[in-house]
Parts: C-alpha cells; structure tokens; sequence
C-alpha cells in the first residue's frame, strides 16, 4: 500500500477573498486528502474493479461505490447558459486611482489604497458552450467586484450599444440569431435567414449590425478589448447627489482584431484560441490589464444630447463627453477549476453597491428580472450565492432560510424579522451605515406600454460609426455584411437589408447589393408595419434622423488604437536543420526581451541542428500549427533550412497567410529561394518595400529593430487584396 503524505495542494493566491472563502468552505475544497474516498469520507481500496458475483460474472447492484461514482457522472452537467453559453474566466483585482466622493459613495471607488478583488468572465453570446472563440459575435465582459459592502457586477459587452431597445424584444432577438429550429444549423453564427429577417424587420438595431459587423467581432484577443456597460447608469454620492454614467473598460495593450479569413481559419485550427491566449497570457506573467472609464452627465443635462441617454442603441460620443480614467483593472491568476469557477459563477446587473443606480433604460430594467431567474433554472437553487465563486467577502445575514443545498447552518431560532428573541438581529442599516438605499427619482406618469419619441433615430449614429472608420475598416465591415447576407437564402430578407444600409450609407449599400446580384431601391420598403403595436399609430414609429453634433469620432475607430507595444505578442520562427542559429538566438533574445513569446517551428518536434551555434529545441510542429495562431513570423537563413522549408508545402502555406493577413514578416539573405515561392515572392518583383516585410534588400533595414516596430503596428491593411 502506498504510503500517504498529509501534504497540503498549495494554493495559488492567500489573498483576502480567498482567506474569507475558505473559513466557509469544507475541507474537500482545500484538497487536503490524499486517499481517494467516497463523497462520505470512506477510503476507497480499490477505483479499478466494480463489485462482481464471480470475476467473470455480472455486476452487484450493491456496489455503492460503483453507483455513487456514476450517479454523479451522469449529473455532471447543468444547463448551459441560454445566452453567453461559451466563456472564459480570470481573477484579479481593480483599484480606484483617486477618492472618486465628487460623484459616488461606493467604498471600492473611494480607496486608493484597496486593492478590490475581481472575477472577471468574457463569453461570446450566440454559440454552444464548445463553440468556438472566434466567432463573428459580441463578447461578454462581466466584472464581478468583491467589495467590502456586498458583491457589485458590471455585465457589459466588448460593444457599447445593442440591438434593441425594449427586453420585451430579447427572447425574439435570441431566437432568430440561435441555430434555426428546424435542423439546429448553424452554430454560433449569424449568417443565416431567420437572424436577419429579424434584423431587416428591426431598424433600431442597424447602429449595433455596424458595430457586429465591424473587426470589433473578432477580437484578437479578450486582452484586446474594450468593455462597455451599455446602458446608463447613476452614481450617487455622499449627499445624495445624482449624476448619469456610463461605464468603459480601456486595455491597455489597445484595441486590436483579427481578420475574418483567420478568424475562420482559427476556428478550425485552435477553436480554443481566446480562452488559450488569456490562460497562457496570465501563467507566464503577462497580466492584462484595463482602465476603467467613466462618462459622466450631470442630471441638468440629461435632455441636453440629440439622443435619448436611456435608449441602449446610442452611445455618448467621446468628443461629447470625455471618458475619465479612474482606476485600473488587473487579471493575474486563472482558475483552478472551470466549471466549479466559471460555469457557477453567477452574474446579475442587479448586484449593487451603496452609490451605484439603475437608469429607467427599459433594456436594463428588464435585465435586472432576467439573471436571478436564469440562474434558478441554470444553478437550480436560490442558494447560489453561497456557491464558493459567488460568495460575498461582506459577511450575509438575513432571513432567507432552507431550499435545495443549503450549505450555511443558521443556529438562530428566529428566521424572521422583526423579532425579539435574538435581539431584533439582523438589524437593517442606516445609509449612514451603508445601507442600500435606491435613488429617490421623482416620477409622474400614466402606465402605458410605449416607447418615447427620442428613441425613434435609428441611423444617425449608425452612420457616425461608419463614418468614423479607417478605409480598410470599412472594406471589412463591407465585406463582412457581404460575407453575412451572402449566406442568406431568401432574396427578399437580403432585399430589405440593403434597402437598411441604404439609410445609413449609400456607398456601403451599393457595394454589398453588387456582391449580391442586387440594386439598391429608390425608396426603401419601410418595414416597419411588423415593428408596432396592433393598434400603433404607424406615422409615430417613422425612423427620425437627428443631427448628432458630430460627423466623426476618432474613439470609434481602432485605427487610432494604442500601437507600439509588442508584450506578449507570438512570433513564429520557421525553421528546419541548418538553421543560422547566431541568426535565431539575436532574434529570439531581441523579441523576448521586448515581451514577445517566440516559438520555433519546424517540420518535425525534437531538436533541429543550427548552421552556428546550439542546438535548438522546436515548440511546435509544422503539422500542429498555422501562421493565423501568431501575431508575425521571423525565418532565418541557412541554405539547408531554406531548401527543406522550400520543399514543404504547409511552410510555404505558412508564409503566404501570414503575408495574407497582413501581419509582419522578417527574413534574413539567402531565404529567397523559399521566399520566391510564397505569395510574398511574387509581389517583391514590382515592389522591394511592401509594408510590414522587412527583409536585407528593403530600403535602410536593421532587421530586429524594423520587425518589432513592424509587430507593434498589428497588421498592414493596406496590403489586403478585395475578394469581390
Ligand atoms: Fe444578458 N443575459 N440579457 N445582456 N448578459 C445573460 O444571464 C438578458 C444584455 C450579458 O458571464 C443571462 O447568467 C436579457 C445586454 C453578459 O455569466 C440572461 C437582456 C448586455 C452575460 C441574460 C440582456 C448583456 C449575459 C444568461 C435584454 C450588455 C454573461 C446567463 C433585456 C450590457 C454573464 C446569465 C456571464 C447573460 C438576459 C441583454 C450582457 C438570460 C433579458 C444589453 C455579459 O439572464
């Protein structure tokens, strides 16, 4: 029998949550015993043999042990969410740069010395739990703050507007982009007829179809994104002070996509790619990091806009209203385990904190019935609070008592209040003891079922988003809208929607009906008798256009995104045996130490032996990966390496996508016989300084420098070639 050490599993963090969660936790979470036992603590003997009559007869229905372990199997699973099913998830922790009291009483946003425990969860929102990351699809960003005064989440997207307008409308918005019912085709995609028959009979989203359709959807990286909190919300301070806000997450490694040929490509070659890259990004020390923003109006001003600041189709322009960075959001250790973290975390825009409010936004007012009510369904029990991940670090007391695993042991004999058997306790709070109090909004209505008149604009700011983008970040959003109604089946749905982009754009109108074999109306059908009431007066529900101020804005654009920075980036070292070793080690140490990881690939695993220098271990294999799962890609000289990779056809392969998704590439003299057979070799012959190609025979090159400046850039767009 082997012998037991009593070794405790270390943990990765002793921070103050983790301390507060294990007091409440049981043994069994620590990990503590090392015999295998059954869930009732007895040691197991033997995990290899069910209990049989005879070792070659049948198996006995007393095996408690057999029918314990697949018992649980078989419950393994709980629903997946309905929406934001596929997620990834992190710890960390934020910290407010500066007492924050002009605007807010929240205790997290007042101490510059706390440092507020975070678990954040980012998620695509239409797919299956195992579909892929790269799907064209809005992310989820869910920030879940510990703070000392009970848990606050901010449950935002990577996009700041959003479909509709009315939750009433989220059940038919989520039906009609999910798989078709019929035949559950297709996953995780918006391509197909029932997502934009809806779309082409629902103008107000045509701000957010800009915004899906733009590179925004497919991040490089969730470490390259932004995060917004959509709707409008209030802050309130000490003195009851109200002033509308609304919320951004600014990384700090800029905003950056992918290109949708890759994003395709990668969703076959590593469908785990976002989730891999913010894993490997935290295990080896590259923390992401984000600031948090805040667009603040007072509430003097809150008919101030030519936009309606409760209608979640609408942004605030930056250059209406800067966007103040407050504090900094920092993810430095991954999960231990992602279903008992990730899967059960349970997040709710209704998790408040004293000095944070709703706005009346009917979106958000919706929302804040629908995630208590998902998780009953999905955790199957009021008591996922007490789920270690959703657990407060600010001790719960209340009356709630009992329902199904029920882990905390109240002792008291009352469950009521008020009481006078234990003292009156629990005692509600004062808000100058940090009791919850909701803003006191002064109200004077008639209950009507309505939508007010300043949300009827639904083109303006989908054209100031379009106005605002680069030229290649308009071929893209072009080609994706190409891409999406060229999959539609029925002609009529593809008709409607050029006859909607021709209301926030002609030139883009025209450029997607000619890919389609359409032309765009004179006068676009208005599909708006499917979108009112019965008995609506449809003159009201016309689309209105408002001037928004401005004609373009520079935030809009990820053109304007923070460039330069290299830190965790992947560089590719293509190379085979007889490498220039001198060559691969100035190179590897030069991007190492400006933050890249580089890996070297060659056509088999193993070592490959260097012209100079030292043998050098290969990371992967040429049959493993593609250039869409690196950011650039180096090769060295050496005549034997050059003439192996030349004769491979996935290197060459390599090549020519990386040069395709405009990413950087560097080589040294005497790869040109490779070269030459890449996409890249042919355009070389009319152009010796194609940008983003550093190479000896470029105009005044110093190779290393050039190619981290070049990776630092992102991608060359301007070298893409138009598919139509
Ligand atoms: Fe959600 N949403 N949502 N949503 N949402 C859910 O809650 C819902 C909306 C968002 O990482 C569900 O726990 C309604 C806007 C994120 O666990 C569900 C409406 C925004 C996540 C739900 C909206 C979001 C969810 C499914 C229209 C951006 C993932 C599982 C009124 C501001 C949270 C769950 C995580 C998840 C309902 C619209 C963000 C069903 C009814 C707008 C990031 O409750």
């Amino acid at each position: 029998m082997p012998k037991a050490s009593k070794k405790l599993v270390p943990r990765k963090s002793d921070s103050k949550i983790d301390k507060k969660r294990s007091d409440l936790a049981p043994d069994i979470e620590t990990g503590a015993q090392e015999f295998m036992t059954t869930d009732q603590g007895l040691k197991i003997n033997d995990d290899q043999n069910s209990l049989k009559a005879g070792e070659r007869g049948g198996t006995l229905l007393e095996d408690f042990i057999l029918r314990e372990k697949i018992t649980h199997f078989d419950h393994e699973r709980i629903p997946e969410r309905i929406v934001h099913a596929r997620g990834t998830a992190a710890h960390g922790y934020f910290q407010v740069y500066k007492p924050m009291a002009q605007y807010t009483k929240a205790g997290f946003l007042n101490d510059p010395a706390l440092k507020t425990p975070v678990f954040v969860r980012f998620s695509t929102v239409a797919g299956s739990r195992g579909s892929t990351d790269l799907a064209r699809d809005v992310r989820g960003f869910s920030v879940k703050f510990y703070t000392e005064e009970g848990n606050y989440d901010l449950v935002g997207n990577n996009i700041p507007v959003f479909f509709i307008q009315d939750a009433i409308k989220f059940p038919d918005l989520i039906h009609a982009v999910k798989p078709e019912p019929n035949n559950e085709i297709p996953q995780a995609a918006s391509a197909h007829d029932t997502f934009w028959d809806f779309i082409s009979l629902m103008p107000e989203s045509m701000h957010m179809i800009m915004w899906v359709m733009s590179d925004r959807a497919i991040p490089r990286s969730l470490r390259m994104m932004e995060g917004f909190g959509v709707h409008t919300f209030r802050l309130i301070n000490e003195a009851g002070k109200s002033v509308f806000v609304k919320f951004h997450w600014k990384p700090l490694l800029g905003v950056h996509s992918v290109a949708w040929d890759e994003a395709q490509i990668i969703s076959g070659k590593d469908p785990d790619f976002h989730r891999r890259d913010l894993f490997d990004a935290i295990e080896s020390g590259a923390f992401p990091e984000w600031e948090l923003g805040i667009q603040v109006v007072e509430e003097k001003d809150e008919h101030k806009y030519p936009f309606d600041l409760l209608d979640p189709t609408k942004l605030i322009p930056e250059e209406l209203v800067p966007v103040q960075r407050i504090g900094k959001m920092v993810l430095n250790r991954n999960t231990d385990n992602f279903f008992a973290e990730t899967e059960q975390v349970a997040f709710h825009p209704g998790h408040l904190v004293p000095g944070i409010d709703f706005s009346n936004d009917p979106l958000l007012q919706g929302r804040l019935f629908s995630y208590t009510d998902t998780q009953l369904s999905r955790l199957g029990s009021p008591n996922f609070h007490e789920i270690p991940i959703n657990r407060s670090i600010n001790k719960v007391h209340n009356n709630q008592r009992d329902g199904h695993m029920r882990q905390q042991i109240n002792q008291d004999v009352t469950s009521y209040h008020p009481n006078s058997l234990t003292g009156g306790c629990p005692f509600q709070a004062k808000a100058t003891e940090g009791g919850f109090t909701s803003y006191e909004e002064k109200i004077d209505a008639r209950k009507v079922r309505a939508r007010s008149q300043s949300f009827f604009d639904h083109f303006s700011q989908a054209k100031l988003f379009y106005d605002s983008q680069s030229e290649a970040e308009k071929n893209h959003l072009t080609n994706a809208l190409r891409f999406e109604l060229g999959k539609v089946q029925r002609v009529e749905i593809r008709q409607r929607m050029i006859g909607l982009l021709s209301q926030v754009d002609k030139t883009l109108a025209k450029e997607v009906s000619d890919a389609l074999g359409l032309s765009v109306p004179n006068k676009p059908e208005q599909p708006l008798n499917h979108s009112i009431p019965a008995d609506g007066n449809p003159a009201k529900f016309q689309p209105k256009t408002k001037d928004q101020g401005i004609k373009s804005s520079a935030a809009l654009s990820m053109a304007n995104t923070l460039k330069g920075n290299i830190k965790s980036r992947k560089v590719a070292l293509l190379a085979a045996d007889g490498a220039d070793g001198n060559q691969m080690e100035l190179m590897k140490k030069a991007l190492t130490d400006a933050g890249a990881v580089v890996e070297i690939i060659a056509p088999k695993l193993g070592n490959i032996s260097t012209l100079k220098g030292a043998p050098a271990a290969v990371d992967k294999s040429l049959m493993t990966v593609s250039s869409v799962l690196y950011d650039a890609v180096y090769i060295p000289g050496g005549d034997k390496s050059v003439a192996t990779l030349g004769q491979k056809p996935e290197a060459v392969e390599f090549i020519s996508q990386a040069y395709k998704h405009c990413k950087a590439v560097a080589f040294e003299f005497g790869t040109e016989p490779l070269i030459e057979k890449t996409m890249i070799g042919e355009d070389l012959k009319s152009n010796k300084n194609i940008p983003g190609i550093i190479h000896p025979a470029g105009k005044n090159i110093n190779l290393v420098k050039d190619f981290i400046t070049a990776i630092g850039q992102h991608r060359f767009w301007e070298r893409e070639k138009s598919p139509v």
